[in-house]
């Protein structure tokens, strides 16, 4: 194959890749953003709810989920040419907790969605990160029929710390789920940047 001169200059740009996790408790729609923004089919791992779940997985509010993630969801979205995320969406059952750490493994950051009709779901995933030290931010997914609080208001309860970015989103729309994302990647490269110049002075 001959190749022209400017193909010969655009060689492909290796892109850096990011692990980003997506958190929050059962039902907030981690499976949802996940499958909303990833440009290769996302690997999930469903299974069916059953009735034998029924006292411990609390569907109020989502009553149209049949499934719950097992193991993690993966997808990838390249956000700019040389900028790519793997985002891996935990499960929300509390049973699966002892796959978080293998999942946190090498993440940069983190998103945790939270839902204001069961708020205190996602204060397990805020200790997650806060007390591993991986920089997360809080999207607060809107659900339609839920009451909508202004971010302020949503912090003030999570008691977030001031730097922790709090966004509001819906995770079945792309554009607002890519703006968490970049809240998240510009947070956590602004704190490793922090860290970085403590370190040397
Ligand atoms: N109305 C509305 N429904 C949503 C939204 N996000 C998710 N859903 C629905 O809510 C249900 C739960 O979504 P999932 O994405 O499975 O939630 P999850 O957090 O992955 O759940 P687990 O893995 O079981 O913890 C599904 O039936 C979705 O269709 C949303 O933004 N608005
Ligand atoms: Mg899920």
């Amino acid at each position: 194959m001959v190749f022209g001169r400017s193909s010969r200059n655009k060689r492909p740009v290796e892109p850096v890749t990011l692990k980003i996790l997506v958190a929050g408790g059962f039902g907030v729609g981690k499976t949802t953003l996940v499958g909303a923004v990833s440009e290769i089919r996302p690997l999930r791992t469903e299974e069916a709810l059953t009735e034998a779940g029924r006292p411990v997985d609390d569907i109020a509010g989502v009553e149209s989920k049949n499934t719950t993630t097992v193991a993690m969801d993966f997808g990838r979205i390249t956000l700019r040419e040389d900028l790519v995320l793997y985002l891996f969406g935990t499960p929300g059952q509390d049973r699966f907790w002892f796959l978080w750490d293998e999942l946190a493994q090498g993440a940069l950051g983190a998103v945790v969605l939270a839902d204001t009709r069961r708020l205190e779901d996602c204060f397990a995933g805020i200790d997650y990160f806060e007390r591993r030290g991986i920089p997360f931010a809080v999207a607060v997914n809107c659900f339609e029929g839920a009451d909508r609080y202004p971010a302020p208001t949503v912090r003030a309860a999570l008691d977030l710390d001031e730097g922790v970015p709090l966004l509001l989103c819906d995770a079945r729309d792309r554009e607002t789920v890519k703006e968490v994302l970049i809240a998240v990647v510009e947070h956590a490269l602004a704190r490793s940047a922090d860290r970085r110049q403590k370190a040397s002075t």
